[in-house]
């Protein structure tokens, strides 16, 4: 592991997750996150709906302007109120954020779900899976499933680093933007432990 800084000055910490594909763990708000606003996405842990919340997703409408809503509205629902089933992903452009896209996710809510640990594994494997539909190189996720849907952080964190590990193949960066030190120290301790 190596840790630099970069612009913003919190540290980054660096992992490969594959030769061509690299693990970057950084404190801070994933709405101000970009690579290079054409390849890169960020990542929303929405709800089924998709029509925006509180935590990151309510951020990340902020930021994008009410086109995002616009956009999520036209995403069709698979039933009634349900536009991306947990566990899937939907894909938006972004709009006012400075990356490209939005990729919308729904985690289990941990004590709801009856498989909260495949239900999470599923959320990253098809984030990553419509980011490379999409020619994505760059993609930032939140600690989806961490905030009011409950999950266990050390449990998340094992979850989260494997998948995107698992699936990283034609990616070159997948970054993980954690909104607290606690989240922040959990996941770099889970990269040594897996990496
Ligand atoms: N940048 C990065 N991470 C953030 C930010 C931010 N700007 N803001 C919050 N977080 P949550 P969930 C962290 O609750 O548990 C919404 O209402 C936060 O500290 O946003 O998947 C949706 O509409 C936590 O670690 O998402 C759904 O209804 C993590 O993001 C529901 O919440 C996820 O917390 C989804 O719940």
């Amino acid at each position: 592991m190596d840790s630099v800084r970069h612009a913003s000055s919190a540290p980054v910490a660096s992992f490969q997750l594959s030769p061509s594909c690299a693990l970057k763990l950084q404190k801070g708000d994933i709405t101000v996150w970009s690579l290079d606003g054409s390849t890169d996405a960020i990542v929303n842990a929405a709800n089924e709906r998709m029509l925006g919340g509180g935590g990151v997703d309510g951020a990340i409408h902020r930021a994008a302007g009410p086109e995002l809503l616009e956009a999520c509205k036209k995403v069709p629902e698979v039933r009634a109120a349900v536009r991306c089933p947990t566990g899937e992903a939907r894909i938006t452009p972004a709009f006012r954020l400075p990356v490209a896209y939005v990729i919308h996710t729904v985690g289990p809510i941990y004590d709801m779900d009856r498989h909260p640990d495949v239900s999470l594994r599923n959320a990253y494997k098809n984030s990553l899976k419509v980011a490379k539909e999409n020619n994505v190189q760059y993609i930032a996720f939140p600690a989806i499933s961490c905030g009011v849907y409950r999950f266990p952080y050390k449990e998340a964190s094992r979850i989260a680093i494997s998948t995107v590990k698992e699936f990283s193949d034609g990616l070159k960066e997948v970054h993980f933007v954690l909104f607290s030190d606690e989240l922040y120290n959990i996941w770099l301790e889970t990269a040594q432990e897996l990496l």
